[in-house]
């Protein structure tokens, strides 16, 4: 036993020698890992012609980050077979060695790629010593198709089923497409392009392809339309082979006809479709939807709508439809349809993918033959349902977010949405049903219809949403804390849906703009948003006027240009955090032209040097009655100029830093000009200099001043007191601000010195707060902070809005990770921890585009133990909270003459480090 232990001792004594003096021969301590292009894991079917790939450095092998590691030089390798690349052979790209650190956004610059090309590649580095590391695992990717001639087919459909003027509702049965090709030789490589819109199922001799669901992603479809590609060569076969796809309605046969904010319409569904096969023996041929397939609209799905519901009639299956030789001779002839219009475009995002199946919490009984199934999550997506009994029972699913006071389903708040899917048996055995071509946002489910009493099995929850990574954990010594981090978590994912939308649940499920401003920076830390940002912002840019105008709502299904500066802010917020982020400015570039002119369209509405547009003002403070939406509490209020002006200064720095990037020096010279202009009007008409406050001093018109820097510095002190006292006498400790304000409200509590403000209101349990959710039995955030009382009119039980800037409180302030905007990316990291309130412990960590980094702390035994986790190629400035450089220690020794750490200064209560790549443990005296 002791010798085991001196043996331990002896080893770690000699790995510590080894890392203090550096291997200079060998293979590197480091390789290549989690390869990306365009921000996707192994994308199929992207369309840039310069696609932008990106490596994290880890460990070569199991262990710590060593430290110090940093990447000098690397060498991509992009072959057109798995073999040639396996053979080390680049014949499409090699680098060679290029002498750079650069990790991230690296343009491939090899041969052309063309329509179809499969890329295969890896990289391998050499480190600060000289070392070379193995080549990193394999990675792939695909092109769409390029050039618009590659779609040769048509665009077909059925022209029949338009609703009638007095339809409310569309619902449409799904459409069933089929064509049968006879392939000739074997097939070595197969890819089907395919857009079926609004939503579609490619099947190819009875298997489905891929594992998409609600695909393709949502647009504008006249400007563009998105077509998946899906490796289908294990689905062909040498002979006859059945294509088969089925259309649902989506947003392009639009849920409503009727809506008061005018929902767009693009028509019926419709297909075009294109299957390219290369044979083993070097041929080819291609496939292409035309007016030489069949249709049929009596299938079993007899009617999909995104709000109402699936309605499926397992006795209309149609056996074998997809297979080679079934009868389709009383089907029609596909019709031809028109091109929606907009660019045949490659989504260039993950898919939506089913990502968890939950099981029943509990079920209960509250009516003869109605049966509740809780599954103790608000989630969305749908039920996948088991059953067996007589043909044509018909089971109806019912689905709500909360229950009545009688234990029957409260459905008052998803106003118009039936959110009900109706099956009916085929009968003669076991049958399994998930609707397709809906989803709903629920936690509670009502079965009615059932053949006999349900087992707690006869349904599961399917939860639903765009398939991305998690970017990382959060973990508190706080349980509240936690629960409100996991409600964020299940909120958050339950509105991505190819767009991040305001809610799952009622018939809206728009992506509001003004919902996403800070809380999308939040969202970065809870998933890999890269892409998906990159997607809507360029759908923003879309949804944009010819005037420069932009809408709250994007892609523009509802009809809403009101030239508020708030909720088009966001348009300006997105590219700048994917810089901060991802270290990506490629959204900037691109959409720089399109920014331009919305900031200078808007700034045609100054009045005054004041921007007085603003639409929704503070959306949804905390109102005076427990039934009210929105406060009409002139003191709750603030002045929704007051709010466009603080608005538009920030963006306005937003917009003098992107023309930086784009190197538009007289550009940002403007936007900073403005800027002052427009600072020094604010404060001209909001500032009360007797009361050092702005207008009526709401809780909202002084975060923003202080957020965007407006006070003037004499004044801030003040100002901040006065918000202070605001929180804690009027508002009893409590939030007090909307949307708006609480984009901004927990950083400019800890930026100020009060983090223990900021975490005592967030850790309170009585109205109003997210606390007061959680004691409510909220498993999301709410729209409403008087969620549980308010009226159905607008409360939805699952919205991001609410989350305001908390999800980066969490990981920024509390674990103390955020970005250093000296290298966006993280590139650099600062690494500050907030110990505060009875927190004794918060772990935190955080997938960032160059790697895993880690910042956890805890309070034991006198000591604040802090342990950092900084990635190889990156450096960080680490604040460790302690009087000074003596008081603390690294790995048990003295902080000075630690590896990879230098002490730069003492700084407000924290000793402040430089610290180079590695694992480490500081310790300090509390
Ligand atoms: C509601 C939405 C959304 C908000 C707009 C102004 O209908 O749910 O969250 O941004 O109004």
């Amino acid at each position: 036993m002791r010798q085991t232990t001196l043996i331990a001792v002896l080893t770690i004594a000699l790995i510590g020698a080894s890392t203090a003096c550096r291997k200079t021969a060998g293979p590197a301590d480091v390789a290549a890992a989690r390869l990306r292009c365009e921000s996707l894991s192994d994308p199929m079917g992207i369309d840039a012609a310069h696609p932008r790939l990106g490596w994290v450095l880890q460990p070569a092998g199991p262990g710590l980050v060593g430290r110090g590691h940093r990447q000098a030089a690397y060498r991509i390798l992009v072959a057109s077979t798995p073999s040639r690349l396996a053979a080390d052979e680049g014949d499409l790209w090699d680098t060679g060695r290029v002498e750079s650190n650069l990790s991230i956004g690296i343009e491939y610059a090899g041969q052309p790629m063309t329509s179809g090309l499969r890329a295969h590649w890896k990289v391998r580095v050499w480190d600060e010593s000289g070392r070379i590391s193995e080549w990193s695992e394999p990675a792939a990717w695909s092109m769409g198709l390029l050039e618009p001639g590659d779609w040769s087919g048509r665009w077909i459909g059925m022209n029949v089923g338009e609703p009638t003027p007095a339809d409310e509702a569309r619902r449409l049965p799904a459409r069933y497409l089929r064509r049968e090709i006879s392939l000739a030789g074997d097939v070595e490589q197969a890819t089907a392009y395919i857009s079926g819109l609004g939503l579609s199922e490619l099947s190819i001799n009875g298997r489905k392809a891929g594992d998409h669901v609600l695909s393709p992603a949502l647009s504008e479809y006249d400007k563009h339309v998105f077509y998946i590609a899906h490796d289908v060569t294990a689905l062909l076969q040498k002979g006859a082979n059945a294509v088969g796809v089925v259309l649902g309605n989506g947003r392009f046969h639009a849920p409503r006809v009727k809506d008061p904010t005018g929902m767009r319409n693009y028509g019926l569904p419709r297909l075009l479709l294109r299957l390219d096969v290369r044979f083993k023996d070097g041929t080819s041929t291609s496939l292409v939807s035309d007016g030489l397939w069949k249709a049929t609209d009596r299938g079993p799905i007899t009617a999909d709508n995104e709000y109402d519901g699936e309605e499926y009639d397992a006795r209309m299956e149609l056996d074998g439809w997809d297979k080679p030789g079934f009868d389709d001779s009383k089907w029609a002839a596909a019709d031809l349809m028109d091109a929606p219009g907009g660019r045949m475009t490659a989504p260039m995002i993950e898919p939506i993918r089913v990502v968890e199946t939950l099981r029943p919490a509990a079920v209960t009984n509250p009516k003869p033959g109605v049966f509740i199934y809780d599954l103790g999550q608000n989630i969305v997506g749908w039920c996948r349902l088991h059953v067996q009994g007589p043909a044509g029972t018909q089971i109806r699913l019912r689905h709500a977010e909360t229950l009545k006071a009688d234990g029957t389903l409260y459905t008052d708040n998803l106003r118009s949405a039936k959110a009900t899917d109706v099956y009916t048996l085929h009968g003669g055995g076991a049958e399994i049903y998930e609707p397709r071509f809906t989803y709903h946002g629920f936690r509670f489910v009502e079965m009615t219809g059932f053949p006999g009493t349900p087992e707690a099995d006869a349904l599961e929850g399917r939860v639903v949403h765009d398939d991305m990574e998690r970017a990382g954990d959060f973990e508190t010594s706080n349980p509240l804390l936690n629960k409100i981090a996991a409600n964020i978590l299940w909120g958050t994912r339950g509105n991505y849906r190819s767009i991040p939308t305001d809610c799952p649940q009622r018939d809206e499920r728009q992506g509001w703009l003004g919902d996403r401003s800070s809380v999308s920076r939040g969202e970065a830390y809870l998933f890999d948003v890269a892409a998906f940002y990159a997607k809507w912002a360029r759908d923003i840019a879309d949804a944009q006027k010819g005037t420069g105008s932009v809408p709250d709502v994007a892609p523009a299904f509802w009809f809403c240009y009101n030239d508020g500066i708030v909720w088009p802010s966001t348009f300006v917020i997105v590219p700048r955090m994917l810089l901060d982020m991802y270290g990506d400015a490629g959204t900037i570039k691109a959409l720089y032209p399109a920014l331009k002119k919305w900031a200078d369209y808007m700034a045609g509405f100054l009045k005054d040097g004041i921007m007085p547009r603003n639409t929704y003002g503070d959306w949804c403070v905390p109102p005076e009655t427990p039934t009210l939406i929105h406060s009409k509490d002139p003191a709750r209020v603030t002045r929704g100029d007051l709010i466009s002006t603080a608005y538009y200064f920030y963006d306005l720095g937003l917009m003098a830093r992107a023309a930086e990037i784009v190197g538009e020096k007289a550009d940002a010279a403007r936007w900073r000009q403005m800027a002052e202009t427009l600072r020094e009007a604010f404060n001209r008409t909001f500032f009360d200099p007797a009361k050092g406050v702005y207008d009526n001093g709401t809780q909202t018109s002084s975060v923003l001043a202080l957020a965007f820097g407006l006070v003037p510095e004499d004044r801030r002190a003040g100002l901040f007191a006065h918000l202070v006292e605001k929180i804690e006498k009027e508002s009893g400790g409590h939030v007090g601000t909307g949307l708006v304000g609480a984009q901004w409200l927990m950083r400019v509590l800890s930026d100020n010195g009060r983090p223990d403000l900021a975490y005592a209101m967030l850790t309170k349990s009585d109205y109003p707060g997210w606390g007061y959710m959680v004691s409510k039995g909220a498993t999301t955030i709410w729209e409403l902070w008087n969620g549980d009382t308010a009226d159905p009119a607008m409360n939805s039980g699952n919205h991001v809005m609410q989350i305001g800037d908390l999800a980066i409180w969490m990981r920024q302030y509390l674990a103390g990770i955020r970005p250093d905007p000296e290298s966006p990316g993280f590139g650099k990291i600062i690494i500050r921890p907030t110990p505060v309130g009875d927190l004794t412990w918060v772990r935190g960590s955080y997938e960032s585009v160059h790697g895993t980094i880690r910042s956890s702390w805890k309070k034991e035994g006198g000591e604040l133990i802090l342990e950092v986790t900084i990635p190889p190629n990156t450096t960080a400035t680490g604040y460790v909270p302690a009087a000074s450089p003596d008081t603390v220690t690294e790995g048990g020794r003295p902080l000075n003459g630690a590896e990879g750490v230098k002490v730069l200064r003492t700084e407000a209560g924290c000793v402040v480090l430089a610290v180079e790549s590695g694992a480490y443990r500081f310790a300090a005296k509390i």
